[in-house]
């Protein structure tokens, strides 16, 4: 039986990555500790790690022959049960290195796809979720099913598996479509909703996992959305009215975040999340100041926007943490120009400039209608 879900349990692994050559020391470190959070969100606790610098995968087994050997006997010493690899493999290469390793290969994806498993909530996240994960496996039933099959011989002859993989291939595609006929009809709501909220002002909270987006929710409109020191733990978009004085509000939105490499099958089983993100009529930008790596980080939100067709609504730059940048904020606000604002959700330093940038917005919009009574949100 195929099944995908919120099931799996990670436990303790061991990480790997491989990198292009001309990749900085420094890169390949913010990305492995970028990959030990996400394991951990997954659920995991991570035992050691170990990185390859090779100017191409290896076909086969992704990492090079030596470098297996040595990842086998350190995740054997580390009592790892599984490695988790921070690029994406073809189902071959984690047939392979599970063959060689004797302990089961994760690759970046699917410790995403586990984490967003955990996390969704809400009927339309989890039809999401499922729906992204029964794609993602897919074209990889053969690496469950080769194992079983390899009794019937070498290429070309007909293994015991083989009709059992065509059965499972068809059950993931019919659960495919029944996804989404599902995902359309919750759709069709969320769009009347969105209807119906066309004549407000509204605002969206974007950015990077973990940047804050759900904290400076919270202190804008006294709500007490989960947030913590975890990536995605908002998955499920929440939308709350922030007053802004006499006849004027917005509805602000705080919805999943971003990550470097979202897997393309979250991007477009999230679709309609996300489209709200591209209809609203202001972006609040949240940037974590006091992460390594800003730049970085707000070049895949910056990439994401365009990717969702976000890239045209008007935005606001909001360097967030500031309490925790000790170098000063001067350089950041240099770099993300004038339209750039540096608060602390925490401590609540530039939250009201930040209040007052959005009522200029919204009073510029010019909308009688921009407060609604009451507004169903
Ligand atoms: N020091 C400091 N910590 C902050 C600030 N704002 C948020 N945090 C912390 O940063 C962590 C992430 O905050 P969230 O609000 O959950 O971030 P998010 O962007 O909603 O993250 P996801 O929903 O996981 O994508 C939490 O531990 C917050 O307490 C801040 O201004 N200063
Ligand atoms: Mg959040």
């Amino acid at each position: 039986m195929i099944e995908v879900g919120p099931s799996r349990k990670l436990e303790k692994v061991f990480l790997a990555g491989l990198y292009g050559s001309d990749t900085s020391a420094w890169e390949i470190e913010q990305s492995m500790e970028e990959l030990a959070s996400l394991a951990r969100a997954a659920g995991a606790t991570v035992a050691g790690s170990e990185v390859q610098k090779r100017p191409a995968p290896d076909p086969g087994s992704f990492f090079g022959r030596g470098k297996v050997e040595q990842l086998a006997a350190r995740a054997q010493e580390a009592g790892a049960l599984a490695l988790v690899v921070d690029q994406d493999l073809t189902p071959a290469q984690i047939r392979n290195l599970e063959e060689s390793l004797g302990i089961k290969v994760i690759d970046r994806t699917e410790v995403i796809l586990d984490i967003f498993a955990a996390r969704a909530h809400t009927r339309e996240a989890k039809l999401q979720v499922e729906l992204a994960q029964y794609e993602y496996l897919l074209p990889r039933l053969t690496r469950m099913w080769s194992h079983l099959s390899r009794t019937g011989g070498g290429i070309g002859t007909r293994g015991p598996g083989e009709t059992q993989l065509e059965t499972d291939r068809r059950t993931v595609r019919t659960r495919i479509s029944a996804l989404k006929r599902q995902l359309l009809s919750v759709e069709r709501h969320r769009h009347l909703i969105r209807e119906r909220r066309r004549s407000s002002f509204r605002v969206s909270l974007v950015g990077y996992t973990n940047a804050g987006k759900s904290t400076i929710m919270n202190r804008l409109t006294r709500s007490a959305l989960p947030a913590a020191d975890q990536p995605f733990m908002t998955l499920d978009p929440t939308t709350r009215r922030l007053h802004l004085g006499p006849g004027l509000a917005a509805l602000l939105t705080d919805t999943v975040g971003f990550v470097d490499r979202l897997p393309h099958h979250l991007v477009a089983a999230f679709h309609s999340t996300l489209e709200e993100v591209a209809e609203a009529d202001l972006l609040l930008v949240i940037v974590d100041a006091a992460a390594p790596g800003v730049d970085r980080r707000v070049n895949v939100v910056t990439a994401t926007l365009e990717e969702i067709g976000a890239a045209h609504v008007d935005r606001i730059t909001v360097l967030n943490k500031i309490d925790r940048v000790r170098e000063g904020i001067r350089p950041l606000e240099e770099r993300y120009g004038p339209n750039a604002l540096a608060v602390s959700a925490r401590t609540g330093t530039g939250i009201p400039a930040l209040v007052d940038l959005v009522r200029a917005r919204a009073a510029s919009m010019a909308q009688p209608a921009a407060s609604p009574p009451t507004a169903a949100v």
